[in-house]
């Protein structure tokens, strides 16, 4: 039958998955949505038939009709709720960065491996995007030769509010380090990061935008460009430079228009747009699995890849020096 979701967190990425799961997907109901603000909860669930509201994830995820558990809480929420969601052996579809820091990775990382099996996909959403799956399809294929460089640039067209130089990393760079690991199918080693003076549309503060580099296990250089403060929209673009070839993704004019001496398409306004198809076809690659009793794409080790990659991103922003990643063994549950 069709899966029972419960979603926690009904902010802006929790009532797009809910908008999600009820109107475009399919095989699959919103039975349970979850906010310490009840009030909100309760707003959303009342246009859901059969959903109920609940304050505290765990009280939710033993609601009945509860099959499957999708996170979209801030991320120092994520641990809890995904311990709570292991207690009673439900699959996870949890938004990244799976958790804030590498210890809290970690202690997921050994609750999973106790359970015995996978359980969560982690909300890395670009490996869902019809582009980006060309581009590693064509790197897969050999047909550019070796991968060298990988350009990345991740525009947005201005930074929440509080957002810092560590959001920066750890929330925005963070989907340059799991796309670079999947498209090369290397780990990435270190990580420099290099700071211009301030854009003048930087909020106080905020260094943006920044350029990261990673160093990968296979020998290729990757350049990120963060800039959060781009104002004319949201923009991710990718070229992988090989010794055959090159290969670029994320121009993204779906139409051209000729008028008035110019010539040009539109720029989508934020990440929800940019990516809606992906995080449609995610969330039902998900659905779809969990009903065939399966867990499919990425993985709390690559959550905790990433937040090892991340931390050593903010040692290298803050003390200026290029910083190797330390991960630990890889176990075999993830192999
Ligand atoms: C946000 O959390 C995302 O995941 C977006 O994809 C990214 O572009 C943005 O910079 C982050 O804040």
């Amino acid at each position: 039958g069709s899966l029972g979701v419960a979603v926690v967190g009904t902010g802006r990425m929790g009532a797009d998955h809910v908008r999600r799961i009820s109107e475009v997907i399919s095989g699959a109901h919103v039975t349970a949505v979850v906010d310490l603000d009840t009030d909100r909860a309760r707003a959303i669930a009342a246009g859901i038939e059969g959903c109920a509201a609940y304050g505290d994830p765990a009280e939710a995820l033993t609601a009945p009709g509860v099959d499957a558990v999708l996170v979209a809480s801030p991320g120092p929420a994520h641990e809890a709720a995904l311990l709570a969601a292991f207690a009673h052996d439900l699959p996870v579809l949890c938004e990244k960065p799976l958790t804030p820091d590498t210890a809290s990775a970690l202690r997921l990382l050994e609750a999973e491996q106790r359970l015995g099996h996978r359980r969560v996909q982690v909300g890395f959403m670009r490996r869902y995007d019809r582009e980006y799956v060309k581009l590693k399809a064509l790197l897969d294929s050999g047909d550019l030769g070796r991968p060298l460089l990988l350009h990345h640039r991740h525009r947005n067209a201005e930074a929440p509010p509080g957002f810092t130089d560590a959001m920066a990393i750890n929330d925005s760079v963070a989907h340059e380090m799991d796309i670079t690991r999947w498209l090369l199918g290397q780990e990435i080693t270190a990580v420099s990061v290099l700071r211009p003076r301030p854009s003048a549309h930087a909020p106080e503060g905020l260094s943006d935008p920044q350029l990261v580099v990673f160093e990968t296990d296979g020998g290729a250089v990757v350049d990120v460009e963060i800039f959060l403060s781009a104002r004319y929209g949201y923009q991710v673009q990718a070229e992988a430079v090989c010794e055959d070839g090159t290969a670029r993704i994320g121009d993204g004019h779906d139409m051209l228009v000729n008028a008035a001496g110019r010539w040009g398409g539109t720029v989508t306004p934020g990440y929800i747009e940019r990516f809606e198809d992906a995080y449609d076809r995610q969330v039902q690659a998900w659905v779809d699995a969990t009903r065939r009793g399966e867990v499919t794409g990425p993985s709390t080790w690559d959550g905790y890849a990433v937040a090892a990659i991340s931390e050593a991103g903010v040692r290298a922003q803050t003390e200026g020096v290029r910083t190797e990643v330390e991960l630990v063994e890889r176990p075999a549950l993830y192999r």
